[in-house]
């Protein structure tokens, strides 16, 4: 055995426990139980999180053949949000939200300014030109979130040790995030799983136009 792995554990055992990242896994399910994907799973931390917050990447929401990429995009307070056009027509951005009212008029290519989100809230995106054209901006105040893939999984990582509140947001979920909320510790070691089975109501949106595609409810 070489020094240095003799040395291993003694070292883990020297590194205090918060200082040991954490993940934390969530599945989201219906109340039927089928996966949720789009979901945002977020954690806020209960009493004091040392760390001092850098400032969030810039995020990026696409518009690709006259849909924006991705439908649901969680970002924390601070982050700006470039809307790259991927397509050969314009497309006119806007979004009518308390949590953030802009506009970018009818345009190509990649805007010069990122639009910055700067309160927590929900943000609708719409087209001006394209009425089925929707997606959604969720502007959280903790910088522990990800939102949900098909399998109605998501894995928060980097997390340090203690307890959190963790609660869901979908654009179709009945009642407000806080009836979803549940209470984890997270402690050294291993990855913690939840799961939540979240009421839904429906949203209508608009069907795309006849020829362009996409067809029909989606
Ligand atoms: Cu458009």
């Amino acid at each position: 055995m070489t020094r240095a792995l003799r040395l291993a554990p003694f070292l883990a055992w020297l590194l205090p426990a918060a200082a040991v990242a954490q993940s934390l896994e969530a599945v989201v399910t219906s109340a039927g139980g089928d996966p949720v994907r789009d979901a945002v799973v977020y954690a806020e931390p209960l009493g004091a999180d040392g760390a001092p917050l850098a400032t969030p990447p810039l995020a990026s929401i696409d518009q690709v053949d006259k849909e924006y990429v991705p439908y649901v995009t969680a970002v924390r307070v601070g982050t700006q949000v470039q809307f790259p056009n991927r397509d050969q027509i314009r497309h006119h951005v806007y979004s009518f939200s308390e949590a953030k009212n802009f506009e970018i008029p009818l345009y190509k290519g990649v805007p010069p300014e990122p639009i910055l989100f700067d309160k927590p809230g929900v943000v609708v995106l719409g087209c001006n030109i394209h009425d089925w054209m929707s997606a959604y901006v969720f502007v959280t105040e903790t910088p522990h979130f990800a939102v949900t893939d098909a399998q109605g999984r998501a894995v928060l990582s980097g997390l340090s040790a203690g307890r959190y509140r963790v609660q869901v947001w979908h654009p179709e979920l009945a009642g407000a995030p806080e009836s979803t909320a549940r209470e984890v510790s997270l402690s050294g070691g291993g990855g913690q799983r939840v799961e939540f089975a979240i009421e839904q109501r429906r949203v209508w949106r608009q069907r795309r136009a006849p020829g362009s595609g996409g067809g029909g409810y989606r």
